[in-house]
């Protein structure tokens, strides 16, 4: 496939944006090459600007579950739009969408919307600390929370230690409040509880972990961190930015029967415009001003346009809970197809899939963890990667990330998917 179109707008794009982008992995920098620039994009199909049609995998990182410019999604819009786009002020819509959202989700009497994945998860962290008079968390090595300060720590010296910045501008001030366990290991969660008794305000996580490729919690790994957070009146937070109206109406919290205490939202509950939200139980959210002194604002939260297109999401999703098990069903038929071509060329690799979450690691072991999963042979994703753009399938540009299928997928875009794997498979040594 030609990119020149795509190779002139980057080379145009990075002397006023850094790096080109507005959002790092977009660049290709874990991949290589230049990143294509998409003109369009309708149902399971991007458009780029020198005309290549790509089978979308990434459905922008996850907002897009019905295919992109959906009609309904898009009809609302534009009615809104004509309407006024923004007002400062309550408006009916946002009722809405709450009423909607606290239907479809258990276990939340309350919803706050915000304007992305970071600013929920960011929020709900605010919340658990001002709810519990406590400073510290816990998060995941590996798992994604957005950019807040606070997420972005790596694990300290010890196993017990506090974390440390990953990123320049994140101080040591910052980083002492966060300490990091790791996925999959109850025991790493339960040192780190005793080694800061009474001082843990949350452990957030991803339940079903999309950013070190897709992680599937183990069998009591999460009821293991409820029954510790209930033991140490730790809240526990359910980062579902990717999981949440992706898995299930109710999200991982239904699919894995297991409550948390403060949920967030994004991707899907915008509709692809730009929502993000956190939610739980009144106890905490009375805390959240203006009922309570947790300070939490936003100029453009629950915006008209953005609630108009998650309002026409969710209404989908909700009057059509069956498309998460024909989802479910695509992802385990586009699974089987491509590791049968791996496995009959001989290529290790690890497959995870969880609903309509998947990812492939080029690798022998068992990807359960960051550790493991940072194992997986980069030189053969970044072949793995381009083989299959160069035949028009638009996979992530990151070993490090999940596929999020689309509705609009058909059965033949699975196919055209797989035989495209077999024409490379044998390059991928
Ligand atoms: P945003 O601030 O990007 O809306 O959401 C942050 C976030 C929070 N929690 C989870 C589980 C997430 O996956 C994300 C964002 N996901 C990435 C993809 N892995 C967004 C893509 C990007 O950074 O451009």
């Amino acid at each position: 496939m030609i990119y020149r179109r795509s190779s002139a707008l980057f080379a145009e794009a990075q002397r006023y944006i850094p790096g080109g982008v507005n959002s790092p992995v977009r660049a290709f920098k874990a991949v290589g090459g230049n990143p294509v620039f998409v003109k369009e994009a309708k149902g399971a199909y991007l458009y780029d600007e020198d005309g290549n049609r790509l089978i979308d995998y990434i459905a922008s990182w996850g907002p897009l579950i019905l295919g992109h410019a959906y009609a309904p999604v898009i009809e609302a819009v534009i009615e809104k739009a004509k309407k006024g786009t923004s007002f400062g002020m309550p408006t009916e819509i946002e009722t809405r969408l709450a009423r909607l959202a606290v239907s479809m989700v258990p276990n939340i009497d309350k919803i706050r919307f915000v304007n992305s994945g970071t600013e929920a998860c960011m929020s709900a962290v605010r919340l658990a600390r001002g709810f519990t008079g406590r400073d510290k968390i816990i998060k995941f090595a590996g798992c994604y929370h957005g950019h807040s300060d606070s997420f972005l720590i790596q694990a300290g010296s010890g196993a017990v230690t506090f974390g440390s910045p990953n990123s320049p501008g994140v101080t040591q001030g910052t980083a002492k409040d966060t300490l990091l366990a790791t996925y999959n290991n109850l025991e790493s969660v339960k040192a780190l509880a005793a080694a800061n008794k009474g001082e843990i305000a949350a452990i957030i996580i991803e339940p079903v972990a999309g950013n070190m490729g897709c992680i599937i919690p183990e069998e009591n790994f999460i009821k293991g961190l409820r029954e510790l957070c209930d033991q140490e009146n730790i809240l526990l937070i359910f980062d579902e930015v990717m999981t949440g109206f992706r898995l299930a109406k109710g999200g991982a919290q239904e699919v894995l029967g297991i409550n948390a205490d403060i949920v967030t939202f994004g991707k899907v509950i915008g509709g692809g415009l730009p929502v993000g939200a956190f939610a739980a139980r009144e106890e905490i959210m009375g805390h959240l001003a203006p009922d309570g002194p947790v300070y939490q604002a936003g100029t453009l939260s629950g915006n008209p346009l953005a609630m108009s297109a998650g309002l026409a999401m969710l209404t989908e999703l909700n009057n059509r809970p069956e498309i998460f098990r024909s989802l479910a069903d695509k992802t385990q038929y586009l699974g089987q197809g491509m590791a049968k071509v791996l496995t009959d060329n001989h290529i290790p690799f690890q497959m995870n899939r969880f609903g309509s979450m998947i990812s492939i690691h080029f690798t022998e072991e068992p990807v359960v963890d960051f550790e493991s999963s940072a194992k997986g042979n980069n030189a053969v994703f970044k072949k793995y990667f381009h083989g299959m753009l160069d035949q028009g399938i638009y996979l992530p540009p990151s070993a490090f990330e999940s596929y999020f299928l689309n509705d609009a997928l058909s059965y033949d875009d699975l196919d055209e998917t797989i035989a495209a794997l077999s024409n490379i498979a044998k390059d991928l040594h």
